[in-house]
């Protein structure tokens, strides 16, 4: 028999953090949290950057191996801990390039240029370091909005996942942009709503939330990062 796998994730308290809590929480792993925050300067230590280079959250230690970038984490986790009865990818060819598809759609569309770019350039957010530049935030809503049109007709058959019966990472990708997008108001299409409060009933992503909290208040420090 195979050796329970060393598990530990780095990261709490984001949007991008709680994926791969999340991913972990549905197959069922156990694993150690390094709670460390963004923007604390706990990413710049030497211990840290030995590990991550790139100095960001969340990152995954697998026994000797490292891996960072938040939907990165949750496709090795499901790639490599999914098993019959606990599976969050699909099986066949065509179908492991449709969650591809949506996978990438939802980190550089939804995520990397609509609502990380509101959070940049919100003065509640990070406007402080990057710009306050409210014509940009709301531009980067408007986008979202229309990008979530693709999400809006296919949920339009009633399918209950994005990809139809299965829950898949891509799910996990999915509900943390649209509590994100919540959380920023920015109105999302209404056959989201009730996919959202079904995800959101799931215990793991309840387990996920709770493991996402940080320790203690994260104090900033105002850097470029
Ligand atoms: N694309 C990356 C983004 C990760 C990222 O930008 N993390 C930020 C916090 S949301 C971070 O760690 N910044 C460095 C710091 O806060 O020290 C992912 O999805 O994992």
């Amino acid at each position: 028999m195979n050796a329970a796998p060393d598990l530990t994730l780095w990261g709490v308290g984001t949007s991008r953090t709680i994926r791969p809590h999340w991913a972990m929480h549905e197959l069922g792993l156990s694993y150690k949290v390094r709670p460390i925050g963004p923007r604390t300067g706990e990413t710049k230590t030497a211990e840290y950057t030995k590990l991550n280079p790139r100095q960001k959250i969340p990152l995954l230690q697998d026994g000797d191996f490292c891996i960072g970038e938040s939907a990165a984490i949750v496709a090795y986790l499901s790639r490599t801990y999914s098993t019959p009865e606990r599976s969050l990818i699909p099986e066949t060819q065509r179908e492991f390039a449709a969650w591809l598809e949506w996978c990438f759609f939802i980190v550089a569309e939804l995520d990397s240029t609509s609502l990380y770019v509101m959070r940049r350039h919100r003065a509640d957010a990070l406007g402080h370091i990057y710009g306050v530049a409210p014509e940009v935030v709301a531009q980067a809503g408007e986008y979202f909005r229309q990008q979530l049109r693709h999400v809006e007709v296919a949920l339009a058959d009633g399918r209950t996942f994005l990809m139809g019966d299965q829950f898949t990472s891509a799910d996990i990708l999915l509900t943390t942009c649209l509590d994100w997008a919540v959380a920023y108001g920015v109105g999302i299409c209404d056959n989201a709503h009730p996919y959202l409060e079904r995800i959101q009933k799931r215990q793991a992503y309840q387990r996920a939330v709770a493991a996402n909290v940080p320790v203690a208040p994260i104090t900033p420090v105002t850097t470029k990062v």
